[in-house]
């Protein structure tokens, strides 16, 4: 049987998915798609993932769509996203639990879509972004246009996506594009560091939280105040709230279980 082209691993309520075609710097084909929804599909149903690492395999987090299946025609681009990285993108903003990036290598194309779609991120100093759609004659997607201006300015967003320069992590945490930068040994250890204390958290009141900040980017105040009060209905509603406040009244850490 041929290789997984996505690795599962999971430990303590964290579940690192791994990018596994390094030969092609994990470059997208339709199997690979697939595999991944298939992996934030687990990563929804199981209530024993609390927390998601993405990363890739070998020296890049992912370089895009595969171009060796590119050569030739006869072919719907359209088609192609709406099936293979809409979905995707889709699910890791509609998965309640938090998503961090480990950007061990080159973020292109999609791929760079792919970590800007995560809800944290943390990169290796050697790694890079890069927009390069216009390389090719083609149109940042899989949600570039809506991360980028949001993450580092319209003026900036066109400079990556015009000129299709290679944005170093460094420069890009800079930007607030990336919210840590380490040593490439140590990324995959710092991203774990993040998300065994995400997974420790009230997952619930986090998922939520990723709700209002993605849906009150759309919103007016009012709007925005009286959604917030509406999943703090819920929020408080959880066990993991009664137990964040018995744990302050008792001076001691909280025991959150995700629930
Ligand atoms: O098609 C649709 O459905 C529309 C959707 C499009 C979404 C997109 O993602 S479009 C953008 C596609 N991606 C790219 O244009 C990036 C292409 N790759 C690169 O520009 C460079 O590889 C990098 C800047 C990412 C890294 O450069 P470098 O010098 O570190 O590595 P390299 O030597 O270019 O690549 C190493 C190998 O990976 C090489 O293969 P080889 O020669 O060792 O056999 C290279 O061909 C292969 N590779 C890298 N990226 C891709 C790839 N093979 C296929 N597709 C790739 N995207």
């Amino acid at each position: 049987m041929e290789d997984a082209t996505v690795l599962w691993e999971q430990e303590a309520g964290v579940a690192i998915v791994t990018l596994n075609r390094p030969e092609v710097l994990n470059a997208f084909n339709d199997r690979m798609a697939e595999e991944l929804l298939d992996a934030l599909r687990r990563a929804e149903r199981d209530p024993e993932v609390r927390c998601l690492v993405l990363t890739g395999a070998g020296r890049a987090f992912c370089s895009g769509q595969d171009l060796r299946e590119r050569a030739g025609g006869g072919f719907s681009y359209a088609q192609h996203v709406r099936a293979r990285y809409v979905p995707v993108i889709a699910k890791i903003q509609a998965l309640e639990k938090p998503v961090v990036a480990a950007v061990n290598g080159v973020a292109a194309g999609a791929g760079a879509s792919l970590a800007l779609a995560c809800d944290l991120r943390v990169a290796a100093e050697e790694a890079s972004f890069l927009q390069a759609f216009a390389r090719i004659g083609l149109v940042p997607d899989s949600g570039a246009t809506y991360f980028l201006p949001r993450m580092v300015g319209l003026a900036k967003a066109f400079e990556l996506c015009y000129l299709a320069e290679p944005l170093p992590a460094p420069e890009a945490a800079r930007l607030g594009l990336v919210n840590w930068v380490v040593p490439g040994a140590q990324v995959l250890a710092k991203a774990k560091e993040v998300a065994g204390r995400l997974a420790a958290g009230p997952t619930r009141a986090y998922g939520m939280t990723k709700r209002a900040l993605y849906r009150n980017l759309r919103a007016d105040l009012l709007d925005a105040l009286d959604y917030e009060a509406m999943l703090q209905e819920a929020a408080g509603r959880t066990e993991d709230h009664r137990e964040g406040v018995q744990a302050f009244l008792e001076k001691r850490p909280p025991r959150f279980v995700g629930r």
